[in-house]
């Protein structure tokens, strides 16, 4: 059997037989639409066995360790996670697994390596399906979307939608429990869910935003890609990893500032470690054996906690971060001095504050990040006398929810502003573009947001037989209001009194014009609170110039991922056809909902600074084929950046004198509002 079944697996491929023509860049000629399909059932009832018999006989029949010929590593990794299996260590299953737990995190690592060091499918999709049944479900799936996202031979897969995989997550134990009712008197069932809390809480004005699904998935696909604990061991470096831990953080904590402008919430106050913390949270989920996510009162007075770490420690850790801001450089284990007052300082500090685990700054610098994950998380029950659950906060599934999460993150916002405050600010001849100027901005449209209700299925929260076939599962789903925006194009007019043909990033951003005060924001406070809309490049020709960028191309954002249905239905069809399946938009979902690009408006407008940056393109390029795409790729791709300027260009360094941008032709700015007229967000 075991033999029968891998040859026709290595035969397939080969050469697929019923594919024909349709061959992708598969780097094993494996088509998309089987890996595809594979995935699918791997994730599909995550917490039963196997639904899919072809899986199955190869679960029954594979053996990593007679597998291993091909792997770089020789079988090192395959040998130490069969270890692991053999000596009953691997965590077990139906219980929690959390990254930031280190004994949880090393097993799933393990994995990774293992499915990173495959080099065809039919030995990737054989150790998928034996761990699958070996490990923890949670720890599992980790590894398989971080696996997925970086190996050669699934570049072309699309990750489901984690809402879908694990539903408990994302969904409140009231709307799980009516799921579970509707399965057992076998009646399908669509049940409204609503924000967790009540009115009685203002932070509640807000929920919709940190409570979002598909930001929460946005989030964990960008840890997934830039995971802190990367190193070249994986397979390749990541570039920029610290940066792009700073950007990603500093656009949320921008975006949930202007949620509140908009909702006419106080601006929220950083997190300081011998201050009460004022927020509570209560989750209102469970994890799926049913244990509760921990809850925590107001106003409570911040704890040591019981084997994460005491404040002081916290305290410390900042401290050390601070003097190396204020010196300009860090030590590495060598005693070294590595200087961060440069372009690539941002960079270094990004993985220090993040974490120093896996990286050449030791444990000098601590954890801050990491732990401060750990520490708030901790608080509603410091000394573990309640639960023995992580918090919402040691997920990155859930830490969005609560509003600690930014507490702690305007916090470690503020240490990057001071080291950003200490670089020389960009000079005019710097900036200048010679001869190109913004002469007028536009919107085409209106800049309008709504709310909308979205649907998803809860098919996955609920066991099943065994033989139960994926399509006879009865309709059971969540519906929950959703934020998104009417579309609209930027045009921008922009003179080129060159001679010739010039190529130009343009970078547009908005920020609060107001506080929620109503005080008028300096520039040098407003380029600080700057919400990146767009970056692209574009080949500006002699003369006049209008370029017209709708709001749906944006290449922060990326296009909401079809359900898992959607996937599974037309990755059969796929099959059943032997056509090929493209699904590339999708596979990136690194960036933010597109339907979020810009913040909520209000009835009465909330007004933003709209700023557009026309700057030389040619010294920013790292590659020209993806010089004039819309795709995804603002975080870059595997390491590779539109280009090459530091996130948030021109705007991330100080401002002295805002003089010197009004001044430039090539910045343009002017003022928009954005509405939002149905302020209905919730459901009664
Ligand atoms: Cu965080």
């Amino acid at each position: 059997m075991k033999i029968v079944l891998l040859c026709s697996l290595v035969a397939a491929a080969a050469a697929w037989p019923y594919f024909g023509d349709f061959q992708r860049d598969e780097p094993d000629g494996v088509p998309t639409a089987q890996k595809q399909h594979d995935i699918n059932f791997l994730l599909h009832k995550l917490y039963e066995p196997l639904h899919e018999a072809n899986l199955k006989a190869l679960e029954d029949s594979f053996d990593p360790l007679a597998h291993t010929a091909n792997m770089p590593d020789g079988g090192v990794a395959v040998n130490k996670l069969m270890q692991e299996v053999k000596t009953q260590h691997l965590e077990e299953r139906h219980h929690w697994f959390s990254v930031f737990n280190a004994t949880q995190r090393e097993e799933a690592l393990l994995l990774v390596k293992v499915l990173l060091q495959c080099q065809d499918w039919p030995t990737a999709i054989g150790n998928a399906v034996y761990f699958r049944k070996m490990m923890n479900e949670e720890t599992y799936v980790y590894a398989l979307y971080t696996a997925i996202k970086h190996s050669p031979l699934t570049k072309h897969v699309v990750l489901p939608p984690l809402y879908e995989i694990m539903p408990h997550f994302f969904t409140s134990s009231e709307v799980i429990q009516q799921a579970y009712r509707a399965k057992l008197i076998e009646k399908p069932g669509r049940f409204n869910m609503n924000f967790t809390g009540t009115q009685n809480n203002p932070e509640h004005k807000i929920a919709y935003f940190g409570e979002d699904i598909g930001l929460s998935t946005h989030y964990i696909n960008w840890h997934i890609e830039y995971p802190f604990w990367w190193n070249e061991t994986f397979g390749y470096q990541i570039e920029r990893r610290g940066e792009n831990y700073f950007w990603v953080h500093h656009q949320l904590v921008n975006r949930f500032e202007a949620e509140r402008i908009s909702n006419h919430l106080q601006k929220i106050e950083k997190l300081h470690w011998e201050r009460n913390l004022h927020e509570g949270f209560d989750p209102h989920t469970s994890y799926k054996n049913g244990n509760p996510f921990p809850f925590r009162h107001d106003d409570i007075h911040i704890e040591d906690v019981d084997k994460v770490a005491e404040v002081r420690d916290m305290i410390v850790m900042e401290n050390r971060i601070r003097d190396a801001i204020a010196h300009g450089y860090v030590i590495d284990k060598e005693g070294n001095k590595v200087d961060i007052n440069n372009e690539h300082g941002i960079d270094i500090l990004g993985d220090i504050i993040e974490s120093c685990v896996y990286n050449p700054y030791n444990e000098y610098y601590g954890s801050l990040h990491n732990m401060g994950h750990m520490m708030l998380g901790h608080q509603g029950d410091p000394h573990a006398k309640y639960y023995d659950t992580p918090s919402v906060l040691e997920h990155y599934e859930t830490a969005l929810r609560d509003p600690a999460f930014y507490k702690l993150h305007k916090y470690i916002d503020d240490l990057f502003r001071k080291h950003k405050d200490h670089l020389k600010p960009y000079s005019r001849e710097e900036l200048l573009f010679p001869g190109v100027a913004v002469n007028k901005i536009d919107i085409e449209g209106h800049l309008e947001t709504y709310v909308e209700d979205y649907e998803y299925s809860l098919m996955n929260a609920m066991d099943d037989k065994e033989e139960m076939k994926w399509e006879d599962n009865m309709e059971i789903s969540a519906i929950i209001p959703r934020l998104r925006h009417r579309d609209f194009s930027f045009k921008v007019n922009i003179m080129n009194n060159n001679d010739e043909k010039k190529l130009s990033t343009i970078r547009i951003f908005a920020w609060p014009h107001r506080d929620v005060n109503g005080v008028l924001m300096p520039f040098n406070e407003g380029r600080w609170h700057a919400i990146e809309l767009d970056k692209f490049q574009k080949e500006l020709i002699p003369g006049e110039n209008t370029v017209t960028r709708k709001s749906s191309e944006s290449s922060v954002t990326v296009p909401d991922v079809p359900s898992l249905k959607s996937l599974h239905e037309q990755t059969e069809a796929a099959i059943a056809g032997s056509s090929e399946l493209n699904l590339d938009e999708f596979v990136s979902a690194t960036g933010l909902p597109n339907r979020l690009l810009i913040p909520k408006g209000n009835a009465a407008g909330v007004e933003f600074k709209l700023v557009v940056a026309v700057t030389e393109g040619v010294a920013d390029s790292v590659n020209d084929e993806i010089n004039l795409t819309t795709k995804f790729h603002h975080y870059g791709h595997h390491g590779v950046y539109l280009d090459k300027k530091p996130h948030g260009y021109p705007l991330d360094r100080r401002v002295p004198d805002e003089r010197l941008f009004h001044e430039i032709p090539n910045f343009g700015e002017t003022i928009v509002k954005v509405f939002n007229h149905d302020e209905h967000v919730y459901h009664h």
